[in-house]
């Protein structure tokens, strides 16, 4: 399948996230992506292509307009602000307090941020915009006819809401892809999350609707990041009651349970009769991630692509997480490997 990748995903690297109480060297980071690629070629998945640029309008059919415009000027402002460390909120609209818009870039943080972890900084925005496009591409493959397409993302995009950033991702690659196949003629688009946290993002911009359905295995948000979304009584609203189906699974869950979800998952896809599926691939379900808890062995990825290729519907992968960084390439090419293999 071909990969699509741009190095422009170098312009996010910032130097904090907070963690622990300390400002660490980011999880997610730009050797994340490079490792990923250099498997990709040393594996011969099939070519790599950059990006085309789609400009802002497939943007703003998933997210809210100002929030992109806060987006491109945050860095700006913040350092015009005076700040001296890097563009991290400290105050947020709690409950009873208004949902009113600030002036201060203090404050507009606090507004459009979801977690603090995910720090501001140069090139964050230009570095997301890349992401999005890279996801289009893949996704503009799959309409021309591709069987497959692999959007090497970075940064990932499922915690991004329609105005919401944090839990490393602004722009939702995902969202922004399925949204496009659908203005591209797919009457409906299936989206599979299986990155260990629960895609709160892509499942608040479909929420209402049911021509996109959001299924979602994950750490129960009980224990895991995001901690306020993904239960299993989230199931949709209106119209889109029955297409939202979260998945969670508890502390140190294996392969064998993991997969009689993932089962679960694919069934309700296949009723959903979806014209086309992207898949929200992150591996930190890994054994060895350092963020997460889930247990999944390198093999186990090779055989859950194979169960997803199985489908056989056209397929867009959109990278998510994986924070284990020497086992990343490994681990997502084995799920493309096996897709292509079913
Ligand atoms: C992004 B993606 C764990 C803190 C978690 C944020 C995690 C973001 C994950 N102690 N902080 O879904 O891989
Ligand atoms: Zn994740």
């Amino acid at each position: 399948m071909i990969t699509v990748f741009s190095a422009d995903h170098l312009l996010r690297s910032p130097r904090t996230e907070l963690y622990g109480g300390e400002l660490v060297r980011p999880h997610e980071s730009p050797e994340r992506a490079q490792i990923v690629l250099e498997r990709v070629q040393t594996q011969r998945l099939g070519q790599v292509i950059a990006p085309a640029s789609f400009g802002a309008a497939p943007l703003l059919r998933v997210h809210d307009h100002e929030y992109i415009e806060f987006l491109k000027q945050a860095w700006s402002e913040w350092v015009a602000a005076g700040n001296r460390g890097e563009a991290i909120p400290d105050c947020w609209p709690a409950r009873r307090m208004t949902q009113r818009r600030p002036n201060s870039i203090t404050g507009k943080l606090g507004y459009y941020a979801m977690a603090s972890e995910t720090s501001i900084s140069h090139g964050t925005w230009e570095a997301a915009r890349a992401a999005a496009d890279v996801a289009l591409t893949g996704a503009s493959q799959i309409k021309e006819g591709a069987r497959a397409a692999f959007a090497l993302c970075r940064p990932p995009g499922h915690h991004a809401a329609h105005d919401l950033y944090g839990g490393y991702c602004f722009l939702n690659n995902a969202a922004i892809a399925a949204q496009y196949l659908r203005d591209a003629g797919a009457a409906r688009v299936a989206i599979l999350d299986v990155d260990f946290h629960h895609g709160n993002g892509t499942q608040d911009i479909f929420y209402a609707r049911e021509d996109v359905l959001y299924v979602s295995l994950h750490g129960d948000p009980a224990d895991a990041f995001p901690y306020f979304s993904g239960f299993a009584d989230e199931t949709g609203t209106g119209s889109g009651v029955g297409f939202t189906l979260n998945f969670p699974l508890p502390v140190g869950t294996e392969f064998k349970a993991w997969q009689d979800a993932l089962r679960a998952a694919l069934v309700r896809i296949a009723n959903f009769r979806a014209d086309a599926l992207v898949v929200s691939l992150g591996v930190d379900t890994f054994v060895e991630d350092p963020i997460s808890f889930f247990r999944l062995q390198t093999a186990d990825f090779f055989s859950y692509g194979r169960m997803i290729g199985a489908c056989a519907l056209p397929t867009l992968f959109v990278l998510e997480g994986g924070y284990a960084v020497g086992a990343i390439g490994v681990n997502v090419v084995n799920v493309l490997a096996g897709f292509e293999e079913a």
